[in-house]
C-alpha cells in the first residue's frame, strides 16, 4: 500500500476567498475587500478616494495594490467586490464541514482572517466575535475528527496596517503579526496542532520577472525587504509557538512551481537553476535551513538590493526553522533565454509553451509529473516532512438540468496528481498530506471570478453575485470520497 496508514486526506480554502461577511462583527477590511472582480483578460483593480476626495480604480498586481500618493483605499458603491460575499462560509461552516466530513476528510486547511482578530491590526486587545467564530470553526471540524490545519496569514494583512504602517516593509508589522499568532495559539491550543505561518511567502518576489516586463530595483527592494520582515515573523512565531504548545507542528507555505529549461542550451540551464534559487529555494532555505542561500547575495546584488538585516534577525532565523514544508502546486513553467519560442498567456503563467503539456482554461499547465519532481526535488533538499496544501484544476462547470454537475476534467486531474504522489512516496518522499484547493467552490484569489472553479462542492453563484448559495456536490466529490476510503488505493 503506497499511502502510509494515517496519511492525511482533505480539502484547503482561505478566509478572504470564502467566508464572506466582511463586514461583520467587528471585522476590520484587507485588500481584497477593495479589489474588483476581474478575468483572464481583465486585471482585478483596487478602488481608493485619492487626495482631493475623487474615487478611482489601479491595477491590482497579485496582491498589492499601488495606489496614487495621498489616495486611500475604499469601498466604492459603484463596484462589485466578489470576496465582500465570497460563498459564506462565514455563515454556513456547519453545511460545509458536514459535507467534507461526508467525503472522509481527515483533515481541512482553512486560513483565520488577521482582520477578524485584529481589526486594525495594532489594537490593544483581540475581538471576541472574531476568537468565538473560529472556535466554533475549528469545534466543528473536531466533531468529525477532522484536523485543521491553519494558515496564519493567506494574503491578508490588515488595511489598516497598509495604510498606518505601509504594509509588511515595515519592521513594526513583525511586533503586530507576532502578537496575533500569539493570541490565536493561547487561544486554540487544544483545537489546532497544524499552523502555517505565511501563505505562498515566495510569490512576492518570484513573480516580479514573470509578467513579460522587468521589474525596477525598488520594486525587488520592497520585495525583498518585505521577504525578510516576514522570515523573522515566521521564525519567531515558530518558536514562541514551540513554547506555547510543544506539540505544535508548525509549516511554512512555498508557492510550489516546477521549472524546466525551455531548452537544453546551457544557458537555459543556467537561467532555470537561477529561478529555482530565487523562486523557490530562496524562501524555503531560510524557513526550513534558518539561512539565507549562498545565491541570495547574488540576487540582491543583481537588483541593487541592501536590506535591513540584524544580528538578532539572522539568530531568529536560525532558531525558528519549521517542522514540515509545504507547498501548493498547480502547474511547471519553462524557463528560457530563447526569444524565438512560442509563449503562454494566461495569469500567473508565464514562459515558454511546452510542447508536451496540454492547459487550463486559465493558461495553466497540467503537468503531474513536475509534481512529482518536485517532491522529490525538494524532500532531498530538506528532509522534512512534506504536505500538498494545494492542488487542483480551476475550471468552467456546467450544470445539467437534473443539477448534477460531471467534472471528469477535475477527477482526471486530481487522480493523476495522486498517482504522482504515490510514485513519490514509493521513491522514498515523506508525504504525509493532500489538501486540495478550493474543496468546494470559493472566489478564485488571482482573477476573482466565481466561474474559476475548484470544488467538489457546486456552489450556486456567479460572477456577478447572483445565485442561491446553495451547494450541491459534484461528480468528483463522490470520486475522492472513494478514494479517501481507499486510502488511495482506488484512483
Ligand atoms: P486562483 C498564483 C499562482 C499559483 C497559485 O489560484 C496562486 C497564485 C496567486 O493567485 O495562488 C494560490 O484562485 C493561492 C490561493 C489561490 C489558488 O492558488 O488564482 O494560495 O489563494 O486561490 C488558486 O486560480
Amino acid at each position: 500500500m503506497t499511502f502510509p496508514k494515517g496519511f492525511l486526506w482533505g480539502g484547503a480554502l482561505a478566509a478572504n476567498q470564502a467566508e464572506g461577511a466582511y463586514n461583520i462583527d467587528g471585522r476590520g477590511l484587507v485588500q481584497t475587500d477593495v479589489t474588483t472582480g476581474g478575468s483572464v483578460d481583465s486585471p482585478r483593480f483596487v478602488t481608493y478616494i485619492d487626495k482631493d476626495g475623487n474615487p478611482g480604480k489601479a491595477k491590482s498586481m497579485g496582491h498589492n495594490g499601488q495606489i496614487p500618493e495621498g489616495a486611500k483605499f475604499a469601498v466604492l458603491e459603484t463596484e462589485y467586490y466578489p470576496n465582500h460575499q465570497a460563498v459564506d462560509f462565514y455563515h454556513r461552516y456547519k453545511e460545509d464541514i458536514k459535507l467534507f466530513a461526508e467525503m472522509g476528510y481527515s483533515i481541512l486547511r482553512l486560513s483565520i482572517s488577521w482582520a477578524r482578530i485584529f481589526p486594525n491590526g495594532d489594537d490593544k486587545e483581540p475581538n471576541q466575535a472574531g476568537l468565538d467564530f473560529y472556535r466554533s470553526v475549528f469545534e466543528e471540524c473536531r466533531k468529525y475528527n477532522i484536523e485543521p490545519l491553519v494558515s496564519i496569514w493567506h494574503f491578508d494583512t490588515p488595511l489598516a496596517l497598509e495604510e498606518k504602517y505601509g504594509g509588511w516593509t515595515n519592521r513594526k508589522l513583525i511586533d503586530f503579526y507576532v502578537k496575533y499568532a500569539e493570541t490565536i495559539f493561547n487561544e486554540y491550543t487544544d483545537l489546532v496542532k497544524y499552523w502555517l505561518t505565511f501563505n505562498e511567502i515566495n510569490n512576492t518576489t518570484m513573480f516580479l520577472d514573470m509578467f513579460g516586463s522587468a521589474a525596477s530595483d525598488e520594486a525587488y527592494q520592497e520585495g525583498y525587504q518585505i521577504l525578510h520582515n516576514q522570515f523573522v515573523a515566521s521564525a519567531k512565531t515558530v518558536q514562541l509557538g514551540h513554547k506555547i504548545n510543544p506539540d505544535f507542528i508548525i509549516g511554512n507555505m512555498i508557492c510550489g512551481i516546477t521549472f524546466y529549461p525551455g531548452t537544453c542550451d546551457p544557458a537555459d540551464i543556467l537561467a532555470n537553476q537561477h529561478k529555482w534559487e530565487s523562486g523557490i529555494y530562496y524562501c524555503g532555505d531560510v524557513q526550513a535551513k534558518g539561512k539565507y542561500g549562498t545565491y541570495a547575495k547574488r540576487l540582491w546584488k543583481e537588483h541593487n538590493v541592501v536590506l535591513d538585516i540584524t544580528e538578532e534577525d539572522l539568530q531568529d532565523l536560525k532558531n525558528g526553522t519549521v517542522d514540515i514544508y509545504t507547498f501548493s502546486y498547480y502547474m511547471s513553467n519553462n524557463i528560457t533565454t530563447h526569444t524565438d519560442q512560442e509563449m503562454v498567456s494566461g495569469n500567473f503563467s508565464t514562459g515558454a509553451k511546452n510542447p508536451y503539456l496540454t492547459y487550463s482554461d486559465w493558461g495553466w499547465a497540467h503537468d503531474p509529473v513536475g509534481l512529482q519532481y518536485y517532491l522529490e526535488k525538494i524532500y532531498d533538499r530538506y528532509e522534512l516532512p512534506l504536505m500538498v496544501v494545494e492542488n487542483g484544476l480551476g475550471a468552467f462547470d456546467k450544470v445539467e438540468e437534473d443539477g448534477s454537475i460531471h467534472d471528469d476534467y477535475r477527477i482526471d486531474y486530481h487522480r493523476a496528481h495522486i498517482s504522482a504522489m504515490a510514485d513519490a512516496i514509493d521513491n522514498g518522499v515523506n508525504l504525509i498530506a493532500y489538501t486540495t484547493w478550493g474543496c468546494i467552490d470559493i472566489v478564485s484569489a488571482g482573477t476573482g471570478e466565481m466561474r474559476k472553479r475548484y470544488g467538489f462542492i457546486y456552489v450556486d453563484i456567479d460572477d456577478e453575485g447572483h445565485g442561491s448559495l446553495d451547494r450541491t456536490p459534484k461528480d468528483s466529490f463522490y470520486w475522492y470520497q472513494k478514494v479517501i476510503e481507499t486510502n488511495g488505493a482506488v484512483l
